[in-house]
């Protein structure tokens, strides 16, 4: 059977990100002997041509869309993505008769509401490394796709929905097809080498659907493995850049230090960026990742007063975000602290306060404060939007809708907008969906300071958008 998979992600700002789940199916499919073919569209300036000439030569039995994005999560700037899959399978039906597949993160995240919106009767939700090739051993052969797990299916007229199944050792995956990436490009663009140590949160965070991608229990990589692909990545790329993946870097505390000693030990020369929580990121975990070589931690707070904590499920008090402050800021390791405004209960009076403790505990190299959750079917924040009448259970969640606390008023993005001047490192979705950022963004990607974020104090008053 022939196969050929699809990137669809054309979003490059802030940076471009390499398609590592694309990649992950292809090898995947590679070690099962498949005939298999990759188009990634990220830098496509022509997306029918490319996509006809792909059709051409790979002549597909099946074709996978892999769809990372479906919106940017964004509920002033408000951007949708998924309209280029329409496009892109409007293309493939009128050039061959291939069966179409989709999966991915935008995929998985709202499943049903795309499969019928796109018309495809296959969707994979979470990860692909099991079911695609189960998948494909019942599409040749006896087409029960009862057992398929995470596969969203159409069969006479209904659709059936099989549970993901989460416990796939991550040891047995091999790495991700990094030769069919066009690393250079993507290192032009801002971006890194995208690299994932472990899969599955524990936390309870009410926005949050990564237990649908991922599931709930850590599955760690073994470090060992890891640095080995690190380092299979920075021989064969010649990049050194990585990004780790994981929607917790530093969670299992311990996982994450075994992987820095062993980068250590092996004196492997790489730079990296992660999401962190503050739940296990002291005084001697920065050290060590600094050793390792991190140049940036994404610190994904959300939340500062207790009771806003609380409601957003974090798992965490503000005593943990004063530690991580201190240890940060002693270790000299650059740090963006990421806000979300708007969750259940949350009053002006809570922004006001978040932005005065945040600025007791001490710098931050960069603060991002967004306001409005992305409702998701699967996420915590579904039944209390369903409980306060902001949905029903037949909206449609494909076009964005965001949940804002009712004790915010109309004004609230303009209340956040004018807290977020008052401190030079503060910036909202006003200031990132601004022309002067965005041009700084593309100069800052093309001289690769990395983060992009870290010197935001020495120009950050220009950025603001004039009202
Ligand atoms: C890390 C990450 C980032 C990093 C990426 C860093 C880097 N250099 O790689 C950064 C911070 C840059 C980022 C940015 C954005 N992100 Co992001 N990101 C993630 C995260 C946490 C992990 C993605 C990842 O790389 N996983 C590892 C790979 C190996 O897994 P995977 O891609 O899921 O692939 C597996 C399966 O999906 C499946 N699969 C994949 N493709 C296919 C295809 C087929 C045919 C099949 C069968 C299966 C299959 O198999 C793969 C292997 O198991 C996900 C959430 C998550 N937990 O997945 C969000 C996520 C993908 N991001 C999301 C979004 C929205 C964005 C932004 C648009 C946010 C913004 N406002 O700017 C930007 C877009 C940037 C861009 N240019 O694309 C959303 C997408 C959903 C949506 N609503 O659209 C997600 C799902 C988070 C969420 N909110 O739910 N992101
Ligand atoms: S937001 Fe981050 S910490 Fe919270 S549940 Fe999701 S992945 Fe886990």
């Amino acid at each position: 059977m022939k196969v050929l998979i699809i990137a669809i992600n054309q979003e490059k700002l802030p940076l471009a990100v390499a398609p590592i789940g694309a990649a992950c199916i292809v090898r995947t499919l590679e070690h099962m002997g498949q005939d298999v073919y990759f188009l990634d569209l990220c830098f496509s300036n022509n997306l029918k041509r490319n996509l006809v000439s792909a059709l051409q030569k790979s002549d597909p039995d099946i074709v996978g869309l892999a769809i990372r994005n479906l919106d940017n999560c964004s509920s002033t700037g408000r951007k949708t993505f998924y309209q280029t899959a329409q496009r892109v399978i409007k293309v493939v039906r009128e050039n061959s008769n291939a069966t179409i597949i989709m999966g991915g993160g935008g995929a998985s995240v709202l499943p049903q509401e795309l499969a019928q919106y796109l018309d495809v009767s296959y969707t994979f939700i979470g990860e692909g490394e099991e079911s695609l090739p189960a998948f494909l051993r019942e599409f040749s052969k006896g087409r029960n796709f009862l057992k398929i797990p995470g596969l969203l299916y159409r069969e006479g007229g209904n659709w059936h929905l099989n549970p993901p199944d989460f416990s796939g050792d991550l040891d047995q995956y091999p790495l991700y097809a990094y030769e069919k990436i066009n690393h250079k490009k993507y290192f032009e663009h801002g971006g890194f080498i995208g690299y994932q140590t472990k899969r599955g949160c524990p936390f309870k965070c009410v926005y949050c659907n990564y237990r649908t991608l991922e599931g709930t229990r850590p599955r760690c990589r073994s470090p060992q493995l890891c640095v080995d692909d690190m380092e299979k990545l920075v021989r064969e790329t010649g990049f050194r850049d990585f990004f780790f993946t994981d929607g917790v870097f530093n969670w299992p505390t311990e996982h994450a230090l075994a992987i820095c000693e062993e980068i250590i030990r092996r004196k492997l020369d790489i730079r990296w960026i992660a999401y962190c929580n503050p739940v296990g990121l002291d005084e001697e975990a920065a050290r060590t990742f600094k050793a390792a070589g991190c140049v940036g931690i994404e610190l994904g707070v959300d939340a500062v007063t207790d009771k806003m904590l609380e409601n957003m499920g974090k798992g965490f008090s503000r005593q943990d975000i004063r530690k991580t402050y201190q240890a940060l800021i002693h270790s000299g390791i650059p740090f963006a602290v990421f806000l979300l405004f708007g969750g259940p209960e949350d009053s002006y009076q809570d922004m006001v306060e978040t932005q005065k403790i945040l600025m007791e505990f001490g710098k931050a190299n960069a603060v991002f404060a967004s306001l409005g959750i992305r409702i998701y079917r699967d996420a915590p924040i579904y039944d209390i939007a369903i409980r306060e009448g902001v949905i029903t259970p037949h909206t449609d969640l494909l076009e964005p809708v965001f949940y804002i606390s009712s004790r915010l008023g109309e004004d609230a993005m303009n209340q956040l907008d004018r807290l977020a001047r008052q401190e030079v490192t503060w910036s909202t979705p006003t200031d990132w969906n601004s022309f002067t950022v965005k041009s700084v963004q593309r100069i800052l990607n093309r001289f690769r300071v990395i983060p992009n974020w870290k010197d935001i104090e020495t120009y950050g008053t220009h950025m603001r958008r004039k009202r």
